[in-house]
């Protein structure tokens, strides 16, 4: 398995899953998503809807409308809780993020045609001392990385169906973003499109 440091606190392993365990890992979020199905959300104060769609597995979710970014328990819409973890999730987790306690939060992300998502920190973990962990699924993206300040430079990586990356220690709060999505790359999703999933620890272990 190549394992690449990418920055300090930022390591990066091409192709993690193999073609099987994605194509496990589809289906396995194709029940998440009949279960949850995906969401447009809000931004706050504006209520500008994102071009990406989300949803939740795991016992936490993010969400966001004009009242906020937050992690609740339950869907926004269904009012239902979030559907478990697949299993393949949390062994991602304990086999790459080197942190003791098990992820609370699985966000799925859903990039469709232009969708994006603009340079941001994510900050509404009560834990910072946990990484968070990205694997990718479809087609490649254009991912970009900066500094903990707004405004600095910042490097460009692809990342590609399969790949995991995991941002700790001083990356935990570097602004970072997705540019585009390079249409075609992966035939994973019949219908194109790529999927992110981010696995965190919301609350501080007791
Ligand atoms: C760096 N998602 O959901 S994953 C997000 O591809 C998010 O959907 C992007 O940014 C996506 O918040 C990027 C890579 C990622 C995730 C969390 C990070 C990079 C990070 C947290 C801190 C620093
Ligand atoms: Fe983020």
């Amino acid at each position: 398995m190549t394992r690449l440091a990418v920055a300090p606190g930022v390591v990066h392993w091409p192709g993690y899953l193999s073609a099987d365990e994605q194509a496990a890992l589809v289906a396995d979020l194709r029940e998440v998503a009949r279960l949850a199905p995906f969401f447009q959300p809000r931004m706050p104060r504006t209520g500008k809807p994102f071009s990406v769609r989300m949803t939740n597995c795991g016992s936490l979710g993010w969400v966001s409308d004009e009242a906020g970014y937050r992690y609740q328990p339950l869907h926004p819409l269904t009012g239902e809780p979030w559907p478990p973890m697949p299993d393949v999730l949390s062994r991602a987790w304990q086999e790459l993020a080197g942190y003791e306690h098990p992820p609370e939060a699985c966000l799925v992300n859903f990039y469709e045609g232009t969708a994006r998502m603009g340079l941001h920190q994510d900050r509404d973990e009560q834990d910072f001392e946990a990484p968070v962990l990205s694997l990718s699924l479809g087609d490649t993206a254009v991912f970009r990385i900066g500094g903990t300040q707004r405004g600095g430079k910042t490097v460009s990586l692809k990342l590609a169906s399969g790949d995991a990356l995991l941002f700790g220690g001083e990356a935990r709060l570097a602004y970072h973003g997705i540019d585009r999505i390079l249409a075609g790359s992966s035939a994973l999703l019949p219908q194109g499109g790529r999927i992110n999933l981010t696995l965190r620890r919301v609350t501080k272990p007791a």
